[in-house]
């Protein structure tokens, strides 16, 4: 594998203005009409992101967010497919300085037990897994608004027998101001 080759979809989740002194403005623009955008498209779609994933084999759950806002699911969520059994995904959102991350969890259909000790969705208010625990949720429902402060963790786990459907989020970084 070259060096120019991703081996993850991780290392493809840079924004365009990753890199730049300003978090409003692009790292490169177009001279002289500064308009033109740069690229085919905002960002990987998730048709482009599956591609990738099948093509180099990448993990197939959780990633590492830096894009400021978009959607996640469970695996085999977008496929109207239960998750597997034994599934730990991570998804880590990363704002930058004076954002903070607003994750909204839709249509959740996970595995119910009384402590959530089977299958269960976690968020923490930080990007280790040792961060404070903001939600700990299975069974069915969406969860409330969760606001954190500059990184946020989502973290889902399955066990080995009874699947769902799993969950939808959708993410943003907003002014912490
Ligand atoms: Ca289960």
């Amino acid at each position: 594998m070259s060096h120019t080759e991703p081996t993850s979809i991780t290392c493809l989740s840079v924004h365009r203005n990753t890199y730049s002194i300003d978090y409003q403005l692009p790292t490169i623009q177009p001279i002289p009409n500064g308009l033109i955008p740069i690229g085919q498209k905002y960002g990987l779609s998730s048709l482009d992101a599956a591609k990738i994933n099948r093509l180099y084999n990448c993990m197939s759950c959780g990633g590492t967010l830096t894009v400021p806002g978009g959607n996640f699911s469970s695996p085999g969520y977008t496929e109207h497919e239960p998750y597997p059994p034994f599934s730990d995904c991570t998804w880590t959102m990363i704002a930058l300085v004076g954002y903070k991350v607003r994750l909204n969890v839709l249509d959740v259909s996970v595995e119910y037990s009384s402590s959530c000790q089977y299958d269960s969705i976690e968020i923490r208010d930080g990007m280790v897994p040792t961060a404070q625990q903001l939600v700990k949720k299975c069974g069915t429902g969406d969860i409330p608004t969760v606001t954190s402060s500059q990184n946020s963790l989502l973290r889902f786990y399955s066990d080995s027998s009874d699947e769902s459907t799993g969950f939808l989020a959708k993410y943003s970084f907003v002014p912490a101001a």
